[in-house]
């Protein structure tokens, strides 16, 4: 499903729409402050899976949502991705010096700027998702500021993000582990798929429900691919068997199950998150390749 070539060539021209609609939100590095405008760009553009905006596309399909309409929205939750990977390199964070192939941006940058650009990102975020949309009334739009706002803080991203730090060096059970990562990576991927669904026609409480529940499993088998992946490539290119985190001395779903276990888990989420949607038909296609392509990845 996820290799189908009707999938693929959707998701690049996505991915392809989204770099020009990034490009035309952000801020015109010519005007002032023009090294912060320039950082902003540096941390969004050229880069990443674009995962997020694929699910509010998917999502927003479903209930018929307008793909202008769906490109702002996209672009809400992919500048909280893009801050949250910019402070999560920072010295004071993980110190990281790569992302996504090239210098971190307060390598590239300075401390300083790598801030203000998180900052700057996050703020014009909820601008994009606080500007109307046309055909979308005033109430679903505040469900979208709040629904955005409630997963990038306390109790979603920034909460994870505070529970990760919290658990270097100490040992996690499993549900600890689920419970951080429900915070840290699920909460803006099941955000992206309700943001998308609250663009277009409105769904019934159960619909939303089982959407919900859908994007829960999701955002969950995310990570631990993203577990999965960081062994693997470890694996091939260093000759280590722990992976990055785990090699930090942060638990992880594959040093707490094991390889093998982990990529089940991976694949009975993928399920359990299918038959959340088949009541949907065909409308629900794109999100089940896409469900299908996150996990297809630890294959
Ligand atoms: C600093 C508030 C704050 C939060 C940071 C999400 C997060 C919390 C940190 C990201 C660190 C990280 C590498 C987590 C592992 C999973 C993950 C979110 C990876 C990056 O997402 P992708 O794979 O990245 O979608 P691309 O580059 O494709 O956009």
């Amino acid at each position: 499903m996820a290799n189908d070539t009707a999938f693929v060539g959707w998701m690049s021209r996505v991915q392809q729409d989204m770099e020009a609609a990034l490009a035309g939100l952000l801020p015109d590095p010519a005007v002032a402050p023009q090294r912060l405008h320039e950082a902003m760009r540096y941390a969004v553009l050229e880069g990443g899976k674009r995962v997020r905006p694929l699910l509010v596309f998917a999502a927003g399909e479903l209930v018929g949502a307008s793909a202008a309409n769906l490109a702002r929205v996209a672009a809400a939750v992919e500048l909280i991705h893009a801050y949250s990977l910019v402070h999560d390199d920072l010295p004071c964070m993980d110190d990281d010096v790569l992302r996504r192939g090239k210098p971190t941006c307060h390598v590239a940058y300075d401390e300083a700027t790598a801030l203000l650009v998180g900052d700057a990102l996050q703020t014009l975020a909820f601008d994009l998702l606080a500007t109307p949309l046309a055909g979308v009334d005033a109430a679903a739009q505040l469900a979208m500021v709040k629904t955005l706002a409630h997963a990038s803080g306390h109790a979603g991203m920034a909460g994870g993000q505070a529970i990760d730090l919290a658990s270097v060096g100490r040992e996690l059970s499993l549900p600890e582990l689920e419970f951080m990562h429900l915070l840290k990576t699920g909460a803006l991927i099941r955000a992206s798929v309700l943001l998308g669904a609250l663009a277009g026609q409105p769904l019934s409480d159960a619909e939303t429900e089982r959407l919900d529940h859908f994007a829960k499993r999701i955002g969950l088998a995310f990570q631990v691919v993203d577990d999965v992946l960081d062994v693997e490539v470890d694996t091939a290119t260093l000759g280590k068997t722990a992976g990055k985190d785990a090699a930090n001395n942060k638990p992880t779903y594959v040093s707490l199950m094991g390889l093998a276990e982990a990529k089940q888990f991976a694949r009975e989420l993928r399920d359990d998150a299918f038959d959340a949607l088949s009541g949907f038909g065909a409308g629900a296609e794109r999100l089940k390749a896409l469900a299908d392509y996150i996990v297809a990845r630890s294959f």
